[in-house]
């Protein structure tokens, strides 16, 4: 029994014996960090509360969807109002478009998008699509990026899979992966050879523009641009899987910060403002391949849901409309990885610490992090400590060195400001513990 947070300890309990794990997605089980998972009764603004009633300063906001804090007015207004309409019709309806519409207004390269339920889905028919449109097999991604977890992409894979050691799952039959490269992140190089291996059988290379899934690790300068001009060269497709920087690294994701056009861009998370939601989209003499338009079948019960669109709509709407909402969500975000680092410097403790847009992303170690090998060098054991020592002072960050951290606009300069004083504690007990290792 944990006595700090009892009702979470007897709610684990009584999950597990339902629940694989007791969760509902690996990475939420605290397995890697260790103690009790907390169980939420609610959320509003930047603040979760658990069923023991504690309250934390939220910076997963559920991996990223909830830009704009918990709970907005607006969203659940809306959200209400159309249940009250019905939950889901199975038929099409122009909220559908609508979100369509925003999501196009700020990445102009999704000529066409259909929605799905998840990232995964998401990534998953943008190969099959990739596939049929170049009519070739393989596929490149990149070690320590993570794109859901269907087969043929669970290679090498970051988020869960990197936290829990198990990059290449079990159960994903070897021919299923054999037509999947892996290469590492911010190398040029060897994407480069492994063109010159494969041209002419390469359909798409699938990237996270800002890798998150391994901690968030930045692009080099130049590298996407290198990443374009070889997809090009080569005749094969780039997929921008944007699940996670779009609409978070600024308003056009990715590809709007580093001046990139994919070919098809993936997206979730942020686009359904909390609710189930992936949308996969581009160049329009692409997607007219998907069925009922073209050959190339994917389908989905509940893609593009009253609820989920709603949630999306009313969300995308607010971050069109509020005027220099991501000037002010980098600033924040600026402002809270430079006082993690300051902090962990008069600690002496060693950080790598990288923010792009509202997220943002530590790594416990002494060298610069610029791919998965290097972001594996991080001390785990000193993360946890940290994770803990946040924790304990209800501050609640992603529970793996192998993910980043989240801002939303109801985020305050207090806030922050107390999230950094937290850390000067937390810090502390990590160079304790680097000074006698036990
Ligand atoms: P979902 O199927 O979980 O909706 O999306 C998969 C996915 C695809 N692409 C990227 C870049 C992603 O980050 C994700 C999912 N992100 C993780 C967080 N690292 C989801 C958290 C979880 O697995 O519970």
């Amino acid at each position: 029994m944990d006595h700090k947070v009892p009702k979470s300890a007897e709610a684990f309990a009584e999950a597990k014996q339902y629940i694989p794990g007791g969760v509902n997605s690996p990475v939420r089980s605290f397995r890697s960090v260790g103690g009790t998972p907390r169980f939420i009764d609610r959320a509003a603004g930047s603040r979760i509360y658990d069923v023991d009633g504690n309250e934390y300063i939220d910076y997963v906001l559920s991996w990223g969807p909830m830009i704009l804090g918990h709970a907005h007015p607006e969203v659940v207004a809306a959200v209400r109002e159309a249940a009250g309409r019905g939950t889901s019709y199975g038929a099409p309806t122009r909220v559908e478009t609508e979100l369509a519409k925003l999501i196009q207004k700020a990445l102009p390269s999704m000529e066409m998008i259909r929605m799905v339920n998840s990232g995964t889905e998401a990534t998953m028919s943008a190969l099959r699509l990739a596939r049929a449109y170049t009519k070739r097999s393989r596929i490149v991604k990149f070690a320590g990026c993570y794109h859901g977890h269907h087969d043929s992409l669970l290679v090498k894979a970051g988020s869960g899979a990197a936290t829990f050691g198990v990059p290449d799952s079990p159960g994903v039959p070897a021919g299923t992966t054999e037509h999947t490269l892996t290469v590492p992140y911010n190398d040029e190089a060897a994407l480069a050879r492994v063109f010159e291996e494969y041209s002419d059988d390469i359909a798409a290379v699938i990237i996270e523009p800002v890798p998150g899934n391994m901690g968030l690790v930045p692009p080099r300068e130049g590298y996407l641009q290198a990443v374009r001009d070889l997809t090009a060269r080569y005749g094969a497709l780039l997929i921008f899987d944007e699940v996670m920087t779009g609409f978070r690294l600024a308003l056009g994701g990715g590809q709007a910060m580093f001046g990139i056009r994919p070919d098809i861009t993936c997206l979730s998370k942020i686009i359904g403002g909390g609710l189930p939601v992936g949308a996969y989209g581009g160049r329009r003499d692409i997607m007219e391949l998907i069925a009922p338009l073209g050959p190339v079948y994917q389908a989905g019960t509940l893609s593009g849901n009253p609820l989920a669109m709603t949630a999306g709509a009313t969300t995308l709407r607010l971050l069109h409309e509020t005027d220099g909402f991501y000037a002010r969500l980098a600033e924040a975000t600026t402002r809270i990885a430079s006082g993690l680092k300051a902090a962990a410097g008069e600690a002496g403790v060693a950080v790598q610490c990288y923010s792009l847009g509202g997220m943002f992303g530590l790594f416990f170690s002494g060298q610069p992090v610029y791919d998965f090998q290097s972001a594996q060098r991080s001390d785990i054991a000193a993360f946890n400590i940290y994770f803990h020592a946040m924790l304990d002072q209800g501050i609640y960050l992603s529970p793996s060195q192998f993910e980043a951290c989240f801002m939303s606009a109801a985020h305050t300069e207090a806030d922050i400001d107390r999230t950094v004083a937290a850390s000067r504690t937390a810090f502390a007990k990590v160079a304790e513990y680097l000074r006698n290792p036990h």
